[in-house]
């Protein structure tokens, strides 16, 4: 064969970012493993759609290229028998109960996933002598700044996590720092700030977003409830980020990297720019929980049916009516809010030589482009 495959083992492949690093890695050539919880139903949707039908490197097949493990990260004896029986040159550490909000309502299962699910990773390498082989990527976050200490946030930043998932992740962070200073090991964390694409999950704000504005063209949604529209990210795409995560496992040493665009935005700033991609202006009125946004739209579908913008068409001659689109709820506020985020990727430019690729306006188009042509595909 002339080279050597290498193996990778992903925790989280089943989510957004599972699935674009799993893309990345085949068409690298790696064999590739994912853990995967048992569900009622198969949980493999995105792998599929992203790398379903992927040429791949010697014109291998998926089968002989990909292999999921059921597991949990909450399972210690599952977590290090797998660590095992595969010997992986690679960790990706991304399975998390990644939502901050829910982390309010599940504190103690978040933690046990997020922190010491990211523990039973490290002690598997351990305790399967793999220290010196195993290179180890811990999907740390930006939610780790919480309420920030400095802006933009740098490697230096002092962190304080506003969340029980921040908290867990901040255990995890230390944790990876502590492994690699006590065992040696190459443990890294990527810190990244918010990334998105169509694969993200639909009650994180953006897709949230995207959805209901696709939904709301074609006369299938009256209008959106919104929680903080002030909140400001630093928002990129997942497949650039995944490549970050894996330069960061190729580089001559372990250590600490910001994932960022350098740029930030507020959720309004998102809307405004979701009904743009069609055309639609959107008016603010108001302010508080009295803030809501207008604009001229589709009148709701009476069948049910979507009408209205048609991917490669636009809207034609629909009915349209000016009404309330946007408002605000506040169930979906937090217990406590991290209000902007603003990262410097100043180290991974140097040192690993990444940019982002992908600007806000492409990624909201992107998103756009997808939700809209699933409203139809449904
Ligand atoms: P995601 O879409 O929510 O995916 C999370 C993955 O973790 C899913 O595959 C999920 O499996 C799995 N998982 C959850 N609980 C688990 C458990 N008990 N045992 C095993 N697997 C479990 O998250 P993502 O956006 O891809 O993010 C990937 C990682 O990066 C996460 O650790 C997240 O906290 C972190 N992060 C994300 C961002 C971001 O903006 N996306 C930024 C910084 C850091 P199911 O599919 O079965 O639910
Ligand atoms: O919220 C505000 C909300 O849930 C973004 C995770 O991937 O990124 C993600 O965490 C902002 C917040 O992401 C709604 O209050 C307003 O200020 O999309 P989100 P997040 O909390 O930033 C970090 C980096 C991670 O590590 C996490 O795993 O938007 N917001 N209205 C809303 N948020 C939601 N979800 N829903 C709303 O209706």
């Amino acid at each position: 064969m002339g080279f050597m495959t290498k193996k990778a083992f992903i925790t989280g492949i089943t989510g957004q970012d599972g699935a674009y690093l799993t893309h990345l890695l085949l068409t690298k050539g790696y064999e590739v493993h994912g853990l995967m919880r048992r569900t009622s139903q198969f949980n493999n949707a995105r792998i599929q759609e992203l790398c379903g039908h992927l040429p791949l490197p010697g014109g291998a097949s998926l089968e002989e290229r990909l292999f999921l493990h059921y597991g949990d990260s909450t399972d210690s004896l599952n977590i290090t028998t797998l660590v095992e029986d595969i010997q992986p040159d690679e960790i990706y550490n991304l399975a998390a109960q990644s939502h901050v909000k829910v982390s309010f309502e599940m504190p103690v299962y978040t933690c046990d996933v997020d922190a010491l699910g990211t523990l039973r990773i490290l002690e598997a390498v351990r305790q399967a002598r793999l220290t010196e082989k195993t290179h180890v990527y811990q999907a740390s976050t930006s939610e780790l700044f919480g309420k920030v200490q400095e802006i933009p946030q740098t490697e230096k930043t002092p962190f304080y996590p506003r969340s029980p998932y921040g908290v867990a992740k901040l255990f995890a962070y230390w944790m990876t720092v502590n492994y690699r200073e006590s065992y040696g090991m190459f443990a890294s964390n990527g810190i990244l700030f918010n990334h998105e694409s169509p694969f993200r999950g639909e009650t994180f704000v953006t897709r949230k977003i995207t959805l209901a504005v696709a939904r709301i063209l074609n006369g299938l949604q009256s209008h959106l409830e919104l929680g903080n529209m002030d909140a400001k990210r630093d928002w990129g795409h997942a497949r650039d980020f995944v490549e970050a995560m894996w330069r960061i496992l190729q580089h001559d040493e372990p250590g600490d990297f910001i994932i960022a665009t350098g740029e930030q935005h507020s959720v309004r700033e998102f809307v405004t720019l979701a009904f743009e991609f069609v055309g639609i202006p959107i008016r603010w009125e108001g302010t508080g929980l009295e803030e809501v946004g207008i604009a001229r739209v589709p009148f709701l579908s009476a069948d049910g049916k979507a009408v209205g913008f048609v991917p490669g068409h636009g809207l034609g001659n629909v009915p349209m009516e000016e009404r309330v689109v946007v408002k605000v709820n506040p169930d979906f506020f937090r217990p406590a809010e991290v209000e902007t985020l603003l990262g410097n990727p100043e180290k991974s430019r140097s040192v690993l030589g990444w940019n982002a690729q992908t600007s806000f306006p492409q990624l909201v188009h992107e998103m756009m482009e997808y939700d809209l042509r699933k409203i139809h595909a449904d």
